[in-house]
C-alpha cells in the first residue's frame, strides 16, 4: 500500500463540502451542458478543476493581510514582495500582475506581433492564446519522451534543444522575440524540467541572442524535484536550486496562484532595462500602478509570504508526496494515468481508459462527465476540447497526441481520506468503463473553447 507524508500542519478552519444525490448530479450537469466550468461550486464534493487560486492561506499569510497598506503608491507590502522576489528569483525588475494571464498579455503585447514565433516546452492555453492574440505563432518543443505516457524519464517536461536550434536556423533570429521554458510543464502532466535541460537551452539561446524567460508558476514543485531526482542537487536548499535556476533566465512570468500560495496574483519579471519601462508602460494601461499592478495591497502581502512558504521542504514533500499517494492508489487499480505523477495533479489518460471512443468524440471529456456523475468530482479535460484545432492551410482537425483528464490538487486543502474515497470512485468507473459514451460540441467559441462550450452525448 502506497505511504501517505502527513500533513505538516493542523487545521485552524474547516469548509463544509457540499454532498449531493447522483439524481442531483445528472440534473446539474444537464443544466451545465456537460461542460463543468458551467457548475456551479454548490455542486461539487470534491473540486479538482484547478490547482490556482484555489489553495488554503496559512495563519502567517491571513495575519499578513490584516497588514495590508492600501496606499496606492509605494505601499510598504509591495516593498515586502520585492525583498522577497530579490532574494529567491535574483531580479531587480519586476512588476505585481493580477494573475498569470495579466503578465502574458503585458509582455506580449509588447514583444509579440505578426510574423514572430515563441517556442516553449510546451505552451499552457492562455500562453498560447496571448500570444495568438498578437497574431504570432506558439511552437511546442517537448521531448518526444514527455508525449509518451508510460515512459518514467525523471524529467519529462524538458525542452527538445536540438528541435529548438532547428526552429532558430529555420525562421531566424529576428524573428523570435523571446523563448520560453514552463516549469512544471503543465500541459502534459505537470512534468518537471531537469537544471541541465535549462542550462543547456540558456546556452543555445544565448549563442543567438535570443532572450530566454520562464513561465514560473509550479517552480518550487519543479526545484523539489531537482533536488530529488538530478545528480548533485541532493544536498542543496530549494532556494538554492531556485536561484541557480533563475540564474540563467532573462526574464519570467508567473501565475502566483500556483507556487505563491495565494487566490490571486501574478509577476512579471525582466533584466532588460528597456524593456522594463515598456512593460511598466503597459502594466499601467492595463492591470495598473506598477506597486500593485491590479491586486489590493494585502494580496501582496499574502504573496510575499505565501512565496516563501512554498520553499519549505517538508510542505513541497507533503504536497508531491499527496499527488504521488493518488497516483498509486489508481496505479493499484489498474486505472491508466501519465507516469511518474507531476507535482500538481494525477492525469488519467483518457485516450487508455476508453478505448472505444475515437478523439472525435472528445474520450477526455466523457470521462470528466463520469467523474461528476459517479462521485461529485470536479476535473479538468486536458485534450481534444482545449488542443484540437483546425490547420489553417489544409482545414483539417488536429488531435493533440495526448488526451488528459486532470486531477489538478488545491495545496493545503484536502486530506488522505479525501484521496482514499475518489481512488475508490475512480476505480468503480474503470470497471464500468465500457458503458461511457463519447460526446459531440453543440456550441464553441473560437478561441479557449473548453471554457464556454456545450456538450451533448453521441
Ligand atoms: C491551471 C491554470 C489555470 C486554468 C486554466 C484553464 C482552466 C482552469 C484553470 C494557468 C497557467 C499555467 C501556466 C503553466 C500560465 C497560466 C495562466 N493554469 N502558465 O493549470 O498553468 O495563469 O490562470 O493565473 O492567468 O489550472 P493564470
Amino acid at each position: 500500500m502506497a505511504q501517505y507524508t502527513f500533513e505538516p500542519f493542523k487545521i485552524k478552519t474547516v469548509e463544509a463540502i457540499p454532498l449531493t444525490t447522483r439524481a442531483e448530479r445528472a440534473q446539474f450537469i444537464r443544466g451545465a451542458g456537460y461542460n463543468v466550468f458551467h457548475l456551479p461550486s454548490r455542486a461539487i464534493t470534491f473540486d479538482f478543476l484547478t490547482d490556482s487560486g484555489t489553495s488554503a492561506m496559512s495563519d502567517r499569510q491571513w495575519a499578513g493581510m490584516m497588514e495590508g497598506d492600501e496606499s496606492y503608491a509605494g505601499s510598504r507590502n509591495y516593498y515586502h514582495l520585492r525583498e522577497v522576489v530579490q532574494d529567491i528569483f535574483g531580479f531587480e525588475m519586476f512588476v505585481p500582475t493580477h494573475q498569470g494571464r495579466g503578465a502574458e498579455q503585458v509582455l506580449f503585447g509588447v514583444v509579440a506581433g505578426p510574423g514572430k514565433t515563441i517556442p516553449n516546452n510546451t505552451h499552457f492555453d492562455t500562453t498560447r492564446a496571448n500570444i495568438e492574440a498578437r497574431g504570432s505563432t506558439a511552437l511546442d518543443l517537448i521531448i518526444s519522451e514527455g508525449l509518451d505516457p508510460t515512459n518514467r524519464h525523471p524529467f519529462k517536461g524538458n525542452m527538445n534543444v536540438a528541435a529548438l536550434e532547428e526552429l532558430i536556423r529555420r525562421v531566424g533570429v529576428e524573428n523570435i522575440p523571446l523563448a520560453m521554458m514552463t516549469i512544471t510543464n503543465n500541459a502534459v502532466g505537470g512534468q518537471p524540467v531537469s537544471m541541465a535541460n535549462i542550462r543547456a537551452t540558456k546556452e543555445l539561446l544565448a549563442r543567438y541572442h535570443i532572450p530566454f524567460y520562464i513561465d514560473a508558476c509550479r517552480y518550487a514543485e519543479n526545484c523539489y524535484f531537482i533536488q530529488q531526482r538530478e545528480a548533485g542537487y541532493r544536498a542543496k536548499s530549494i532556494k538554492e536550486i531556485a536561484r541557480e535556476l533563475f540564474s540563467y533566465a532573462d526574464g519570467f512570468t508567473m501565475s502566483a496562484k500556483k507556487d505563491g500560495l495565494v487566490n490571486i496574483g501574478g509577476l512579471l519579471a525582466t533584466r532588460d532595462p528597456g524593456l522594463f519601462e515598456q512593460l511598466q508602460n503597459r502594466l499601467i494601461l492595463t492591470e495598473g500602478f506598477v506597486s500593485y499592478g491590479g491586486l489590493a495591497r494585502r494580496d501582496l502581502e499574502a504573496l510575499a509570504r505565501g512565496l516563501e512558504e512554498a520553499l519549505g521542504e517538508k510542505y513541497l514533500a507533503y504536497r508531491t508526496g499527496q499527488i504521488a499517494y493518488l497516483a498509486e492508489r489508481l496505479l493499484e487499480n489498474g486505472v491508466p494515468i501519465v507516469e511518474p505523477p507531476g507535482g500538481h495533479a494525477v492525469f488519467l489518460d483518457a485516450k487508455r481508459f476508453l478505448p472505444h471512443v475515437p478523439q472525435s468524440e472528445f474520450p477526455g471529456q466523457a470521462l470528466t462527465i463520469a467523474l461528476y456523475l459517479e462521485g461529485g468530482i470536479r476535473a479538468c479535460e486536458i485534450g481534444s476540447v482545449m488542443f484540437a484545432h483546425k490547420d489553417a492551410a489544409t482545414g483539417e482537425v488536429k488531435y493533440p497526441a495526448l488526451d488528459l483528464v486532470r486531477l489538478a490538487i488545491p495545496r493545503r486543502v484536502y486530506t488522505q481520506s479525501h484521496f482514499d474515497y475518489v481512488a475508490q470512485v475512480i476505480a468503480n468507473i474503470y470497471r464500468a468503463r465500457d458503458q461511457i459514451r463519447g460526446v459531440k460540441i453543440v456550441y464553441e467559441q473560437p478561441r479557449l473553447r473548453h471554457f464556454t462550450a456545450r456538450f451533448e452525448e453521441v
